[in-house]
Order: structure tokens, then C-alpha cells, then sequence
């Protein structure tokens, strides 16, 4: 990435959606671009970390574009720690896109994703964990994932990693000064050393096992609801979306194409998937709605197989049953309890009533459990998955450092592995990065941000 000044729309972009918009401007020449286009009625002081009132004019016609707030915070005192404009302008798209335009006619170019961030992140206003966790903060589905991007935005990740680093770094200093001069230096105890690595190595594979317990709330769950038509799936994903989503009627085959509906159960964010009741049918839409049925259930993270009470397990549900690909997680959930007493009819693992809500609470817990959830509560920090990765990579390192150790091999065949250990964990603090990889990084970042 380059230098210049930037620009980009700040704030969601959808039509019809937030009462203001902003355009944010970051640079050396973003003070002037902001004076070029604005009008401050009356003796409005132009000063630093003050809010000017006015409005965007375009200066080649002279039109009044949009009413607006000028926010200027001059450098280095700001998020990129560049002079940063903030344009609050009304909110929908067109002003603000109109605002944007004008920005960049007057000398702006337009942002790439995550660049305000990567710009702060190389001043050195945050370090990449921050920066990570900003990004995550913006996107969590859930509240639970936002609180934990939180933890990573106070710095959370960074103090243990960045400790962990530290201690690494100290044994790596004693290696490698005996490595140059050994027999000036008091001797070195190779025991203590490797304990050490050991130590660092087990709390490195903890903070693995924890951020992919949390990868549950960032990414959310997939869960396909499958089964023969009729069964009530589409009154299933009603009921746990609380909505009408879905077209319910008498007549099997209601169900055409996939419904999604997003929601939040226990704090886990869930893409529901309603599919059509799979049978043998000649009619041509519904076969294609059946592929995407068993497409469907290829990809989801659960499946909720469902089978009406009323009518008994039978063959066709278990031929769906045995479609299910042995990996994906299942749970076989019998419909219609309120038609028939409830009887103990195996396969069932659960017996609901898509209708009146009975068995409601039962199921939430099954499928949460049934795809690992609980298990995330009580995480105070968890990796994303770049970082699981590095920390992965640094744990092996040290494996290999160790079996050095447990071999008596010479010092510098210690410091090989320890070295790239270290350069793992930099990678995740930020501190040993290279470019390429924080381009790689900050694109994935929405614009703007
Ligand atoms: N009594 C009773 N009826 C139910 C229950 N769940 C669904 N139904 C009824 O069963 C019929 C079919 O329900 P749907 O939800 O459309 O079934 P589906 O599995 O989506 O059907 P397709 O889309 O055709 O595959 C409707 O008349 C529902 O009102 C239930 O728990 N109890
Ligand atoms: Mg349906």
C-alpha cells in the first residue's frame, strides 16, 4: 500500500439505512480537501478536535451537496495518527456518495479495505492484534463475540503473546550468546532452558485449543434443517426465528428453494437453513430445490434431521438418515408431539412440537451441545484463526527445539527452531510482519475501517 491520502464512506452502506453518514478523509492533504469543499457560516473557529457546522459545496458549480459536521483532528492526534476529516453528512447513499465523489475530484483516492487501520497499525497507533480485534468487533454476530474482541482491542492478546514472546527472546539471548562465547559465560543448565520452552510450549497450545473454541461465535453455526415434506421443517424454522420466514402449508412439496434466517441462540449466531422435503418427484422445480436440499446438507456445520411423530420412522427417513455424511453432526428430532403421546421411538433423540412450541428449549441445548458450544464460556482471549495458525506453527517449533535439547545436541541446533518460534509470534504481534502478509491481513477488513 501506499502513501497520498485516502477516503472512503466510513459508515454502513445500505439505502434507506442510518440517519448519517460519514466520510472520513486521512493524509497531508486531507485539511485542505476538507477547506476546499466546506462552508462554515459565521466566525466558526477552523481548529483541531472542533466540530464545524456548515455544509459540502460542490466548487465547480457551487451547489450545495449536503448539510453536514466537519470534524478536523490534525496529526498526530487521530486514528491513522495522519490529519484525519470526518465529514458527517446525511444518511443514505446518495449524499454521501455525492460527498465522496468531491473528495476525490479533489485530490483524495479512494481507500482499500482496512487501510485507515493498516495506517494506524504503521504509525504505530495499535499494534496488528488490536487492529485484528477492531476488525472482529465490527463484525461479530453475537455479543459474546464482540465482548471477546473487546478483550483483544484492551490489548488482551497482545500482553500474552507478546509475554510469551519476551520469554522466548530471554532463553534465545542466553543460546545464542554461548553459541559465540561459550567459554566466557557462566554455564549454561540446558534443563532449566528447556523447561522453559516447555512451559511456553504448553500455554501456546492452549491458546490454540481456546480461540477454536471461539471460532464458534465468530463464524456461527450452519444448521440444515432436513427431512421428508411435510414434517414441519419450515414451521421448525419459524419457530426459532420467531418469525413467518417460511410459507407453511398441508400440502407436501411447500418448500421449494432453501429459507435462511440468521439468528442468535445463547450468544451463538446460527444461519438456519429450511430446505425442501426430500422425496421422488417428477416435478422439475422441485427436484432442483431437492439438490440444493442435499447440497445443503454438505456443507452445514448440524443437521437437524426431522421426521413426523404421527406418521413413525420410517424407511425414507432412514435412507436420510443415512445420507448424512458420517462428519457432519446430527441430531434426529421427532415432530408433531402434540398429535400423538409421546412415545419412546428410537431414532428420535428429541421430541418437539413445531406447532406449540413444546421441546423448544430441549433442542436450542442439543444443538448448541451437539457442535461444541459451552465450551467457549469463560474465554477471556481467543486467537483468530491467522493467529491460531502462528501460534500452531511457534508450539511445533518449539517441539523441534526440544528435541534438540532432549538429544544434547550443540546450542545453535536449539537456536534454529527457537528462532522461528520467535518469528511466529512476532507475526502475530505485529512486530515481525511482513508486508505482504499485513496487506494480506488488512484486506480482509471492510472499507473504511
Ligand atoms: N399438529 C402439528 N402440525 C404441525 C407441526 N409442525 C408442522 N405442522 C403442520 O404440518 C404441515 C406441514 O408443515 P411445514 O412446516 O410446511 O412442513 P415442511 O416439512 O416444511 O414441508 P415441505 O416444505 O413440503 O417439505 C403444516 O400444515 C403444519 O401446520 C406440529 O408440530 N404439530
Ligand atoms: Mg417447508
Amino acid at each position: 500500500m501506499s502513501s497520498g491520502t485516502i477516503a472512503a464512506v466510513a459508515t454502513a452502506v445500505a439505502a434507506g439505512e442510518g440517519s448519517v453518514s460519514i466520510v472520513r478523509i486521512s493524509g497531508p492533504d486531507a485539511e485542505r480537501i476538507g477547506q476546499s469543499l466546506f462552508d462554515a457560516p459565521g466566525d466558526q473557529p477552523w481548529e483541531s478536535h472542533r466540530v464545524l457546522y456548515g455544509h459540502v459545496r460542490d466548487p465547480a458549480s457551487g451547489e450545495r451537496v449536503d448539510e453536514a459536521l466537519l470534524l478536523l483532528m490534525r496529526a498526530p492526534r487521530s486514528f491513522t495518527r495522519e490529519t484525519v476529516v470526518e465529514l458527517h453528512c446525511h444518511g443514505g447513499l446518495i449524499c454521501v456518495q455525492r460527498v465522496l465523489e468531491l473528495v476525490l475530484a479533489a485530490g483524495a483516492r479512494r481507500a482499500l479495505p482496512g487501510e485507515f487501520s493498516q495506517r494506524a497499525f504503521l504509525n504505530g497507533r495499535l499494534d496488528l492484534t488490536r487492529a485484528e480485534a477492531i476488525s472482529e468487533l465490527v463484525t461479530a454476530r453475537s455479543r459474546r463475540a464482540a465482548q471477546l474482541a473487546m478483550a483483544g482491542l484492551d490489548g488482551g492478546l497482545q500482553h500474552r503473546i507478546g509475554g510469551l514472546r519476551e520469554r522466548l527472546l530471554d532463553q534465545l539471548a542466553e543460546l545464542e550468546a554461548r553459541v559465540d562465547f561459550e567459554e566466557d559465560l557462566p554455564p549454561l543448565d540446558g534443563l532449566a532452558v528447556a523447561e522453559e520452552l516447555q512451559r511456553v510450549q504448553v500455554e501456546l497450545r492452549q491458546l490454540v485449543a481456546d480461540g477454536q473454541r471461539g471460532q464458534l461465535l465468530r463464524d456461527g453455526l450452519k444448521v440444515a434443517i432436513l427431512g421428508r415434506p411435510n414434517v414441519g421443517k419450515s414451521s421448525l424454522l419459524n419457530l426459532l426465528s420467531r418469525s413467518d420466514r417460511a410459507i407453511v402449508t398441508d400440502l407436501p412439496g411447500t418448500t421449494r428453494d432453501l429459507v435462511e434466517s440468521e439468528l442468535v441462540l445463547q450468544g451463538v449466531p446460527l444461519t438456519l437453513l429450511d430446505t425442501a422435503g426430500i422425496r421422488d418427484t417428477e416435478d422439475r422445480v422441485e427436484q432442483l430445490g431437492i439438490e440444493r436440499s442435499r447440497a445443503a446438507v454438505q456443507s452445514a456445520d448440524v443437521v437437524l434431521l426431522l421426521f413426523d411423530l404421527t406418521q413413525g420412522w420410517t424407511d425414507a427417513d432412514q435412507v436420510l438418515l443415512d445420507s448424512i455424511p458420517a462428519e457432519v453432526p446430527h441430531l434426529v428430532v421427532a415432530n408433531k408431539a402434540d398429535q400423538v403421546a409421546a412415545a419412546d421411538l428410537a431414532p428420535a433423540q428429541l421430541c418437539i412440537s413445531a406447532l406449540t412450541g413444546a421441546g423448544h428449549d430441549h433442542l436450542v441445548e442439543a444443538l448448541l451441545r451437539s457442535c461444541g458450544h459451552g465450551g467457549e464460556q469463560g474465554l477471556q482471549v481467543a486467537l483468530n484463526r491467522r493467529q491460531q495458525d502462528l501460534a500452531a506453527a511457534a508450539a511445533a517449533s518449539l517441539g523441534a527445539s526440544l528435541e534438540a535439547a532432549q538429544q544434547q545436541l550443540p546450542w545453535d541446533f536449539w537456536t534454529i527452531d527457537l528462532r522461528a518460534a520467535v518469528r511466529a509470534l512476532g507475526e502475530i504481534t505485529g512486530e515481525e510482519v511482513s508486508e505482504a502478509v499485513l496487506d494480506r491481513v488488512f484486506s480482509r477488513f471492510c472499507i473504511g475501517k
